[in-house]
């Protein structure tokens, strides 16, 4: 390939001397306007330079080649075999990068009309898809964003202060165990097996016993397996609290008796398949011969909203009861305590977070549930 500049005065002029010296298919690499140097130069009409390029043959004559239109700067520069591909792969991705953000918007929208025919209207998707994503229950957020929606065309409020208002109603208040000294209490545990019912009612025995002051006494039903009798046996030495063993449900009575000078009675049942009927009576009894004052219904955040209903389904035997949430630790989010507060209207008390003993366990805080219920999850 040669490359030359022609300067004219005109540009009619200076192509027509790439024309004739390069052929009328030369590639015009660059034009410009060119002032001649010196003080003179200022004075005189500019010249047109223009640098062209054409194959040049063995026998000295240049090949035509593609012509870039007069102006077109070198941006125009045909590519080389090798750019030209790579050039073309970028496109490609390019070209699929845009395909692949054209179906996810195609998608949003699709969920936008599928929840829009659902009733739920679609400014809100996104709150409901916030919901969702942080595991509430779709027929519950559903519920929720239709509350909300419903307060927020009937107040000057914002669409996400009704929503924070009604999520606020359904999380209720806490209702942790209040103890007065001298006036006692007797507090029932119950839950499936292994959510963590002895792990959290030794840490409220550690808190009330040794942080409070209270007098506390230890009952355990659970006599169907000997190391659960061991390891409530271990926690009550440690924390010298004194510990009664029932193995049928009648022994309460007497146990009670024994621990009549306490200010808490906590008292461990064994864990209850959900169809087990044998065990539900035993609860029943334990609860009205007791005359307990609260029932704690212990629940894994680990469980799935299916098992969960099913769960609380089959405690619904129970007089009343709050909910005790465990493994906070190993859950991804807080919807599950929604769905269990929603579909069991009962109220939240305590939440444990880990297996320490006492450390791992606090009063459910509604503002932090909310925050994390309505947090963006980033998919
Ligand atoms: N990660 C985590 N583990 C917990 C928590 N609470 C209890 N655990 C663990 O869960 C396991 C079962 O705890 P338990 O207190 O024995 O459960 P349980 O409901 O009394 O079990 P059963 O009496 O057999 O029905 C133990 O290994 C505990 O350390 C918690 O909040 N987080
Ligand atoms: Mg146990």
């Amino acid at each position: 390939m040669k490359v030359k500049r022609y300067i004219g005065h005109t540009v009619q002029e200076t192509m027509q001397k790439v024309k004739d010296e390069m052929g009328k298919d030369a590639l015009i690499l660059n034009t410009r306007k060119i002032r001649q140097k010196g003080i003179i130069g200022w004075f005189k009409r500019p010249l047109i330079e223009v640098v062209a390029a054409a194959d040049e043959s063995s026998e000295g004559n240049f090949t035509p080649r593609r012509i870039v239109p007069f102006g077109a700067t070198n941006y125009a520069l045909p590519a080389r075999q090798d750019d030209t591909s790579r050039v073309l792969e970028k496109l490609e991705s390019q070209i699929a990068n845009m395909g692949e953000i054209l179906n996810k918007l195609t998608s949003g929208f699709k969920a936008m009309e599928d929840r829009a025919e659902q009733g739920i209207k679609r400014e809100y998707v996104p709150y409901y898809e916030v919901l969702v994503k942080n595991e509430v229950s779709e027929t519950i957020a559903k519920d929720i964003i239709q509350k909300a929606a419903l307060l927020h065309e009937r107040s000057s409020a914002d669409f996400e202060r009704c929503l924070r208002q009604v999520l606020m109603e359904h999380i209720g208040h806490p209702q942790p165990l209040e103890i007065s000294p001298g006036r006692r209490k007797v507090v029932v545990f119950v839950g499936p097996t292994g959510v963590g019912k002895t792990t959290s009612l030794a840490k409220l025995a550690a808190i009330f016993s040794i942080q409070k002051q209270m007098k506390v006494g230890l009952i355990t039903a659970d006599t169907y397996r000997i190391a659960a009798v061991d390891q409530l046996k271990i926690y009550a030495e440690i924390m010298e609290i004194p510990l009664s063993i029932l193995y049928s449900p009648r022994e309460i009575v007497e146990a009670l008796e024994e621990h009549r000078d306490k200010d808490v009675v906590f008292v461990d049942t064994a864990g209850k398949s959900i169809k087990d009927r044998a065990q539900e009576k035993e609860i029943l009894e334990l609860i009205s011969l007791s005359k307990a004052d609260e029932v704690y219904l212990v629940l894994s955040c680990n469980t799935s909203y299916s098992g969960c209903l099913n769960i609380i389904n089959s405690y619904s035997f129970l007089p009343g009861y709050k909910l005790l949430f465990t493994k906070m630790d190993e859950a991804s989010s807080y919807g599950i305590i929604l769905n269990c507060r929603y579909i069991s209207g009962k109220p939240l008390s305590y939440i444990a977070t880990g297996q320490s003993v006492p450390d791992d366990i606090e009063v459910a805080d509604p503002n932090k549930l909310l925050s994390c219920i309505m947090k963006r999850v980033e998919v």
